[in-house]
């Protein structure tokens, strides 16, 4: 077997970073582990939580069989240290040192930036734990159920990832720094989570699978910039769990698709061709569709904010400095050092959006960005392929990046979702056309109802193709009381 694939199992922390042999760093992810299931049994799963649920842990890191499936309580998951193999003679792929070999611990001069990067991704993964912390009451069947436990154990494993690379490479202030991250909590006003949409509340389910086809996306290119990183440790990291990553959007992907076909084929059935028909589609139990283009609306300009400032020096020093490289930084075939370039940003000026090339370095994170929006927009064009297969007149768009930010050039003006800058008077306005509003949320909540029995789901969404694992539709993913 190749090095480093084999899991230790024996100790506490299942892991494949040679923790046996590390005494220091396994006392430390030791101490910290009470506090861990403290914070999980206090901020995890409010529900079930001693119920046996059908997950997959990994037993390997290698791309096949690297899973296996069986019913495990949660508080009982094996979180484990888990890196992908090392690539030999690997070195740094862009940035000052590109061409060096790719360092094995943490070089001096970068250590308060990378420090900040493994910190600012560790708080999303609790974060996500946090603020899906009550859908379990309201699943739409145990199929569901089962799915938002697995993305919320391998959320928390995340978590485990950056809490072994701080303890391990970064001392005192590593262990300081695991500590805060079992302290902030998601929406709270004294110790918030650090990035805005890990403070947003997910209320429903469709906010669940809005949240993991578009944040968790957000999750996806953040990963694959920081699997790129000179810092081999960190670089293996974020390579494995992409892997598990790739599970939680199929979740929300699959989750909107199922909204759609279900409120499609209702409107079918009783002859309703106009998707704005909204009370009558309503009446039918499911989902109107302008709705869910609102919810897309919300989660989607949520998400652009969590890339940053378009023009940022703290990208291009992470970039630099060799830390944190662009998406597919290896398969990119210019000089990786990006100095004498430039990239297109658009910028509002005076009420207008205008575009300007400004150094690719200081870029950075418009780019990543970019980068997302190609890659969110694919999963939205196979969203709408549901509304030809079912014969329904419609389509759900991505708004502008324009629209409804907080961070970033776009956050002094106002844009509607189609990138035009309008007043504030006017935004306020059409608000309600454009994001969910009060009313719409209540009638969400309203379809929010639990649904228990094995093969059965909640009227507002279809089942899906396939089971996990190939199980059959009537399969018992999550034993309640069992
Ligand atoms: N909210 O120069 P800038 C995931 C701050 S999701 C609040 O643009 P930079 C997951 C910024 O911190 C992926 N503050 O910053 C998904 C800075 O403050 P300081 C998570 C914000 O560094 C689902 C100042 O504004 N991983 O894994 O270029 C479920 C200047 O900004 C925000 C990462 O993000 C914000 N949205 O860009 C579970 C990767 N944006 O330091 C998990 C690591 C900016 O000057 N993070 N600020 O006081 C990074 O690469 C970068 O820090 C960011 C920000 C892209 C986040």
């Amino acid at each position: 077997m190749p090095d480093g694939i084999a899991i230790d199992y024996d100790g506490l922390i299942p892991n494949n970073v040679g923790l046996a042999d590390d005494p220091r760093v396994c006392k430390a992810l030791e101490t910290w582990y009470p506090g861990y299931i403290d914070w999980w049994k206090t901020m995890g799963p409010a529900l079930f939580k001693n119920d046996p649920v059908f997950l997959r842990t990994a037993v390997g890191v290698g791309s096949d069989n690297w899973a296996k499936f069986d019913f495990v309580r949660m508080p009982e998951f094996r979180w484990g240290i888990l890196l992908a193999p090392a690539i030999e003679n690997r070195v740094i792929p862009f940035g000052a040192h590109k061409g060096e070999p790719a360092w094995q611990e943490v070089p001096g001069e970068y250590r308060a930036m990378l420090r900040r990067l493994l910190v600012i991704q560790g708080d999303t993964e609790p974060a996500s734990v946090e603020q899906q912390r009550h859908l379990g009451a309201t699943a739409p069947s145990l199929y569901d159920l089962r799915n938002l436990f697995q993305v919320n154990v391998e959320e928390g494993r995340h978590l485990w990832a950056m809490v072994y690379l701080l303890q391990k490479y970064f001392g005192r202030d590593g262990r300081e720094e695991a500590e805060e991250l079992l302290r902030r909590r998601s929406g709270d006003t004294d110790s918030p989570r650090m990035l805005g949409a890990f403070n947003e509340r997910t209320p429903d389910w469709l906010s669940f699978f809005m949240f993991t086809f578009f944040t968790d996306r957000d999750g996806k290119m953040q990963l694959a910039a920081l699997a790129q990183s000179g810092f081999d440790p960190l670089s293996r990291t974020c390579r494995f769990m992409l892997t598990e990553e790739a599970h939680h959007m199929f979740v929300g992907e699959t989750g909107v698709a199922r909204t759609i076909q279900r409120t499609c084929e209702a409107m079918r059935a009783a002859g309703i061709s106009d998707p704005y028909d909204i009370e009558r589609v309503r009446a039918l139990g499911v989902i109107d569709l302008p709705t869910l283009q609102k919810k897309a609306n919300l989660h989607f300009s949520l998400t652009l904010d969590l890339f940053g400032n378009e023009i940022s020096t703290n990208a291009a020093n992470a970039f630099n400095a060799g830390l944190k490289g662009r998406y597919q930084e290896d398969r990119l075939t210019d000089d990786h050092q990006l100095i004498h370039d430039t990239y297109p940003v658009p910028r509002p000026r005076d009420g207008v959006l205008v575009t300007e090339a400004v150094p690719a370095l200081s870029a950075l994170n418009i780019r990543l960005r970019d980068d997302y929006v190609a890659d969110a927009a694919a999963g939205v064009n196979r969203w709408n392929r549901v509304f030809a297969q079912t014969g329904i007149d419609f389509r759900i768009i991505l708004p502008h990046v324009a629209f409804n930010r907080r961070i970033g050039e776009f956050s002094a003006v106002h844009a509607d979702t189609e990138g035009h800058v309008v007043s504030r008077e006017d935004w306020e306005q059409r608000r309600e056309s454009m994001l969910p509003s009060a009313e719409d949320n209540l009638f969400i909540a309203s379809l929010m109802r639990p649904v228990r029995e094995r093969g059965a789901f909640a009227s507002w969404i279809a089942p899906p193709r396939h089971g996990i694992d190939n199980q059959p539709g009537d399969f018992e993913y999550v034993k309640i009381d069992g």
